[in-house]
């Protein structure tokens, strides 16, 4: 792998994660429709938005492998969604797949399965469940990175996000964070361990308290160096309110699953939320 294209290269994730590839391949090209500032040892500036072919096509030339963080991180209307995470996500890979491409490696999210009640246990192989617009987005990403697997032979890795901010700060989130660190090692393994289709992972770190049993990334080699554990005890003792409404605190995908619907009378997600599946 020469050169990687990391989009969303100026959101809340991108910027860390550019920290954290700096040197790690020859050439990193980052993008986004933000301002990235000058380019560091070894980068390209790609100003670009992804809902544009012909911005696309100029960013994916020359590329090996891309870590696709861009698009929308929450819940959005519908036709924004659509337009960014839908429509822009299918012409992303389409032009990877027309310029050579071989590897990408897909921001998921928790959102895809965020229906499921807290408590059981999840391994990527469970059908999606998305808890809002965003979360649905998210499932037609994974579909879209099996489709390419299957029909046009790309490595695709899908990496469900989880809470990926500092340190976690309710008990939902001791369980989805990770550190920029181990999602860092997570997407290395999906541009570079060999013999990839495509496949569904967490991207967690080593948490004991979680709804999740990451063994297909421990498969692929992932061995996370960081865990929630260490806030454990001070998150137990904050007394901070979980946000969310009824449905929010009963299924995992919390408050993404009551934004926008609390009080609405012709919501049978209450009684969604408590099937198995
Ligand atoms: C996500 O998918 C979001 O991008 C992030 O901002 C968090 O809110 C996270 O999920 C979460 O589950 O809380």
């Amino acid at each position: 792998m020469k050169r990687i294209l990391l989009t969303g290269a100026g959101g809340g994730i991108g910027r860390r994660m550019r920290q954290a590839l700096a040197g790690a391949y020859p050439i990193l090209r980052v993008s986004d429709m933000v301002d990235l500032g000058s380019a560091g040892d070894g980068e390209e500036i790609a100003v670009a938005d992804l809902t544009r072919a012909e911005d696309l096509e100029r960013i994916v030339d020359g590329v090996d492998g891309i870590i696709h963080l861009g698009g929308l991180s929450v819940e959005n209307a519908w036709d924004d969604i659509l337009r960014t995470n839908i429509d822009g996500a299918y012409r992303l890979f389409e032009a990877a797949y027309n310029a050579g491409v071989k590897r990408i490696v897909f921001a998921s999210s928790n959102h895809a399965i965020g229906f499921y009640p807290r408590g059981q246990i999840l391994d990527g192989s469970e059908r999606p469940r998305p808890d809002c617009r965003y979360g649905l987005s998210k499932v037609f990403g994974e579909g879209l990175s099996q489709y390419f697997a299957d029909n046009y032979g790309l490595g695709i890795l899908s990496i469900r996000i989880g809470w990926c901010f500092e340190k976690p700060e309710t008990q939902r989130t001791l369980g989805s964070w990770v550190s920029i660190g181990d999602l860092t090692q997570l997407c290395r393994i999906g541009l570079e361990v060999p013999d990839l289709h495509h496949e569904i992972v967490y991207g967690m770190s080593d948490n004991s308290r979680t709804w999740w049993d990451n063994k297909t990334a421990r498969r692929l080699g992932y061995r996370p160096n960081d865990s929630s554990d260490v806030w454990a005890a001070e998150v137990d003792s904050s007394g901070v309110p979980e946000p969310g409404d009824e449905v929010g605190l009963a299924v995992q995908g919390g408050p993404f699953a009551s934004e926008g619907y609390q009080g609405d009378p012709r919501r049978v997600a209450v009684q969604g939320a408590k099937s198995e599946s």
